[in-house]
């Protein structure tokens, strides 16, 4: 039986949920938070030496990371496929997946949204650096949004999937919320992905 570690208001995690549930693949949802650290079990560090989540397990087969995570996915259950084959393709969703992680996480995640709605008084940046990045992430997505109706063409990717939680958290946020209006081809994207049976079922709790 697949296991996925980890709480649902997570970021990391809801991307792997994602790929299993676009897979159709079933899993338990083991709950451990790494951000009450005297709840972690001591079992835990076995499966994730650094004590973040998700982890995961497959049968005997144990990993964390969540690229390590979904890289496995896409290749022990390629069917549908949510990674493109061809080259550039392929580069484009990979790129977008480090933009998620590298900006959009840092900016629109623990910089807009931490700070807005858990009034947290510092981000992982100043506000105006947190904003500037954001503007440039949302004219990066309407960039690629130009080329087909999902970040890397025609089709479903783990890019897409993997960057919704970031826009849902900074949708939150009146800010947020602006600056995606000012860019319909996003709110046109995003509306899209929400909106499907994957994205309902993995949506942050209220
Ligand atoms: N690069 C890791 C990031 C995992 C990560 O940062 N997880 C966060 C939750 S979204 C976490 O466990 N944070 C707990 C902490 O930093 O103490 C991955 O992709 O799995």
């Amino acid at each position: 039986m697949r296991k996925l570690y980890g709480r649902p208001f997570s970021v990391y995690v809801r991307t792997v949920r994602l790929c299993l549930e676009e897979k159709g693949l079933d899993y338990e949802l083991v709950p451990v938070d790494p951000f009450e650290p005297a709840s972690l079990p001591v079992w835990y560090r076995d499966l994730h030496p650094f004590g973040k989540m998700p982890a995961f397990e497959d049968d005997d087969l144990r990993l964390y990371e969540s690229d390590a995570i979904l890289r496995y996915l896409e290749a022990r259950y390629p069917k549908p496929s949510l990674l493109p084959a061809e080259p550039a393709a392929l580069a484009r969703a990979v790129q977008a997946m480090r933009v998620m992680d590298n900006y959009a996480y840092p900016a629109m995640v623990w910089s807009i949204f931490v700070c807005e709605v858990h009034d947290v008084q510092e981000g992982s940046m100043p506000r105006d650096l947190a904003l500037s990045q954001s503007q440039a992430i949302l004219a990066e997505l309407d960039r690629w949004l130009a080329d087909g109706p999902w970040l890397a063409g025609d089709a479903l990717t783990l890019a897409d999937t993997h960057f919704l939680s970031a826009i849902d958290l900074f949708a939150m946020t009146d800010i947020g919320c602006e600056m995606i209006d000012a860019h319909p081809a996003v709110r046109a994207w995003w509306q899209r992905l929400r909106t499907r049976p994957s994205a309902v079922a993995t949506a942050f709790p209220a």
